[in-house]
Formats: C-alpha cells, sequence, structure tokens
C-alpha cells in the first residue's frame, strides 16, 4: 500500500511525499505536530499538516537564518531564538566559539519533545551549556526584556493562525527594543511567488523602524515555491559591508563566504516587491 502526506501549499497548489511510517502523531494546546518517515526526504516535522522542517533540505534554512546575521554582527554574544522549537537554529548558533548565551523560547513543548526524540540531529544543540530553553511566547519574552541581546532570530511558522503576529509591526517594534544597541534580527519571511504581498509589507514594516533592512534568498525544495526569503533588520551593521575574507570556517553545507554576499543579489521581481 502506498500512503502519501499532503500539504496544501496555496488554494490551488499541493506538495505530496510518499510517507514509509507514521513515526508519531499528536495534537498539543497549539497545533497537529506529526513525524513522518518520508522516502525522498527521511523524518519530516509537520505542523497542522505544514511542513516544517525534513532531515535532507533542513540545512540551507538552518544555515541561512543564523550564520549571515552572526557573520554580520561584530560580536554577537547573547541571541535569542524564537521558535524553531526542532532544534536546527541552536544547533547552528552553537557553531560560533563567541556566543555566550543562546535563549531559546519556544511556545510548543510538545514540538522539543517530539525534536529530542526524532531529530537528534537537529537538536543536538540543546546539551550546549549555553543554550536555555524557555517553553513560553515569544511576543510577551521580547516584550519583557528590553535592551537584552546581540541577535534575534524568528524562526516561526507560516503567517496563519498563533504565528500572525510575529510578522506585526507591534512585535517588531518590541524586537527593535529587545536588542542592544547594535543588535540585529533575522526572520524567515516566506515566497516570493506566493507571498509577496506580505514580503512587501513586512519590508517596509522594518525599514520603518531599523535603519537597515535586508531580503536574502535561498532555495528549501519543500517550502513553496523551493525558492525561500530571509528578512534582516539591524541597528547597525549592514551584511552587504562584511569582509566575507574575514569570516572564519564553519562547517556548514550550504552557507559560504561567497553565499554570504550572492544570498543578496535579486531577481528582478523579487526587488520589485521593495
Ligand atoms: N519554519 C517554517 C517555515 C515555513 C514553511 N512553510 C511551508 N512549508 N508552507 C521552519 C522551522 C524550521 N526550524
Amino acid at each position: 500500500m502506498e500512503v502519501w502526506f499532503t500539504e496544501d501549499q496555496t488554494k490551488n497548489l499541493r506538495i505530496s511525499c510518499r510517507v514509509r511510517e507514521v513515526l508519531f502523531s499528536g495534537e498539543s494546546p497549539f497545533q497537529k505536530v506529526a513525524v513522518l518517515d518520508t522516502l525522498e526526504f527521511g523524518r519530516m516535522l509537520t505542523l497542522d499538516n505544514v511542513i516544517q522542517t525534513n532531515i535532507k533540505d533542513e540545512f540551507v534554512y538552518h544555515e541561512m537564518i543564523t550564520h549571515v546575521g552572526l557573520n554580520t554582527h561584530a560580536d554577537p554574544k547573547k541571541v535569542l531564538v524564537i521558535g524553531g522549537g526542532d532544534g536546527g537554529t541552536v544547533r547552528e548558533i552553537v557553531k560560533h566559539k563567541g556566543v555566550e548565551k543562546v535563549v531559546h523560547v519556544e511556545i510548543d513543548q510538545m514540538v522539543i519533545d517530539v525534536a529530542k526524540k526524532f531529530f537528534p540531529e537537529l537538536s543536538v544543540g540543546f546539551n550546549d551549556p549555553r543554550v536555555e530553553i524557555l517553553v513560553d511566547d515569544g511576543i510577551k519574552h521580547v516584550k519583557e526584556n528590553k535592551h537584552t541581546y546581540d541577535m534575534i532570530i524568528v524562526d516561526s511558522t507560516d503567517p496563519v493562525g498563533p504565528a500572525v503576529g510575529l510578522f506585526s509591526e507591534e512585535f517588531y517594534r518590541s524586537v527593535y527594543e529587545a536588542l542592544r544597541e547594535d543588535g540585529l534580527f533575522v526572520a524567515q519571511t516566506e515566497s516570493p511567488f506566493f507571498n509577496s504581498d506580505l514580503i512587501t509589507r513586512v519590508t517596509s514594516t522594518i525599514s520603518g523602524i531599523f535603519p537597515v533592512t535586508r531580503l536574502f534568498q535561498a532555495v528549501v525544495p519543500t517550502y513553496p515555491g523551493g525558492y525561500w526569503t530571509f528578512t534582516m533588520g539591524s541597528k547597525k551593521y549592514d551584511p552587504l559591508a562584511v569582509d566575507t575574507e574575514k569570516i572564519s570556517a564553519l562547517d556548514t553545507k550550504w552557507y559560504s563566504p561567497e553565499i554570504h554576499r550572492t544570498a543578496f543579489v535579486l531577481q528582478p521581481f523579487v526587488k520589485e516587491l521593495l
């Protein structure tokens, strides 16, 4: 028997993956959580039937949401991660020896438990002594912690349901306040093919708050369109002014000093959104 998982990427577009086995399926107070063993992508985490991550392509997203910003800041010591309960983002941050503290705020305990059990490759960073995990609301956390972080990473789900607030002007203002005077933040900002209005709105909102706003891109095969964006809001540092020759070597598969530069090269149709 063939078993397939299908995500409705838009109302009119679907992605399907053949499933060898359903390893976990549960419902938390926030969402439906599932772990599927897929034939094409290996173990895959879905939340409310939306693909979050998988063993085959996770490195692209997790390396890009972390290293571009960490290598833009001159000396990031204290980093906050909002969301990203699978652990992939934290795993990449702790590769930076200069980082002294990572506060990881994830709203859903079930996602953390599932990551520990089914995604040891992603959740390894949870064991690093510099990492503190808080099961809490990220929006509340940034409001309550002013002038605290060098970098904030928003590793959210799509802008529907619980994550809507993480794409709002009010939230970006709290992020600004939660950052130290030379701090910066990076958020995942969806697909220019299917979420163009969101990209336009978010970049214009962020540029109204932060002196430097930059959109960059990478390829994530399992996300809608396969072309994914991230947006950086920065109080001082410009990622394009980084001397990429001075970036220290990291054990990565997608990110490199060359990619640090080329990720900001945008196609005309994407530039038009900004
Ligand atoms: N965060 C989810 C990105 C959005 C994916 N959207 C989609 N598949 N429709 C990824 C979490 C990884 N730590």
